[in-house]
């Protein structure tokens, strides 16, 4: 089968899998048994997998300009400083778009380090080392870096996104999901509470926000795409990128995607559990805990975290 005139006589049948992590559509068909017939009755089936390629880094200056690869683009959302679009490499906006383009403008420093590949290193933040490091950090942390999430919160920005809105948190798709791809569903529940700023500030009288969270979001994935229960994953980030509380919400089938990683992403199930187990006054389980997570070098809590691993050891 190495006649490529032959893989034009494919006759689709169906798709076998798709992977919208890996790029890759698996398909059942046919081929004509010998490349010179077309006869139906001399056909046999085949499995022809489909990726497409990885986007080369010495095309990166072809991309943009008059003449530049992107031929047409569409906006999808944005929000503060942040903008979402997708794109296409021909003028053929009428199929689905060839790649989705995230923009951040003005990009901050910290955007820039956050977005730079980085060597990571596990670290174990005690409680201890939370309140010396860690808890000065996310206080300092400026209001504009959060800017998107107040906008989002207060209605002004992607307001007609909105899956679930209470007092209490919203249900949207996330900036990463390209609203289509049922495998890769991303959505983000944000909670309205500015006091819980991450994992560590969970209580046990958060059970029932933490519930409810769980609750609408199946309930959105089962009415809207009618997934049944358990097709969602939901996890927490620590550390996370913004520190005001919120939940991803990820399509159970969609696998190792940035940020799903063991020493960051925490299960919401998991939380709800050992809150549970926690007794009614004092501090919260996660307070009180070790926790333990991957931290790049560009990151400003690396030094601090590695010296006091190192102190350990
Ligand atoms: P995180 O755990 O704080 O950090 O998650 P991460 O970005 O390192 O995962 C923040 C989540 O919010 C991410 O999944 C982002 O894709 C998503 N997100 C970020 N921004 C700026 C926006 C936005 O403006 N709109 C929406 N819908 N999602 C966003």
């Amino acid at each position: 089968m190495s006649d490529v005139s032959a893989l034009k006589k494919f006759s689709f049948q169906r798709v076998l899998d798709e992977d919208p992590l890996t790029h890759t559509l698996i398909l059942l068909g046919t081929l004509p048994s010998s490349s010179d017939t077309l006869d139906s009755a001399n056909s046999v089936e085949a499995i022809v997998r489909v990726e497409r390629t990885t986007l080369s880094a010495k095309d990166a200056p072809l991309f943009f300009g008059n003449n530049g690869l992107i031929k047409k683009t569409a906006l999808e959302g944005s929000t503060d400083i942040y903008t979402w679009l997708f794109g296409w490499f021909g003028d053929e906006a009428h199929r689905d778009s060839d790649i989705k383009i995230n923009i951040i403008c003005p990009a901050t420093e910290i955007h820039i380090r956050k977005y730079t590949k980085q060597e990571q290193i596990l670290v174990h933040e005690t409680p201890a080392l939370y309140e010396k490091y860690t808890k000065p950090y996310i206080l300092g942390f400026p209001a504009a870096r959060t800017k998107w999430v107040d906008d989002i919160l207060n209605g002004i920005a992607e307001k007609g996104k909105l899956l679930y809105s209470s007092p209490e948190y919203l249900i949207l798709p996330d900036m990463k999901w390209d609203t289509k791809t049922l495998n890769s569903l991303y959505l983000l529940a944000i909670v309205q509470d500015r006091k819980i700023r991450s994992l560590r500030d969970l209580r046990k009288y958060h059970v029932g926000l933490l519930k409810s969270i769980q609750r609408e979001a199946n309930r959105v994935a089962h009415e809207k795409w009618g997934l049944p229960t358990g097709s969602l994953r939901m996890y927490v980030h620590y550390q996370p990128s913004y520190y005001h509380f919120h939940v991803h919400i990820v399509n159970a089938n969609y696998h190792g995607s940035m940020g799903m990683a063991v020493g960051q992403a925490h299960l919401l199930d998991d939380i709800i559990s050992l809150l549970e187990l926690d007794p009614d006054e004092g501090p919260g389980i996660f307070e009180r805990m070790t926790i333990t997570y991957g931290l790049g070098d560009q990151h400003t809590l690396y030094e601090p975290m590695r010296r006091a691993l190192n102190e350990i050891s």
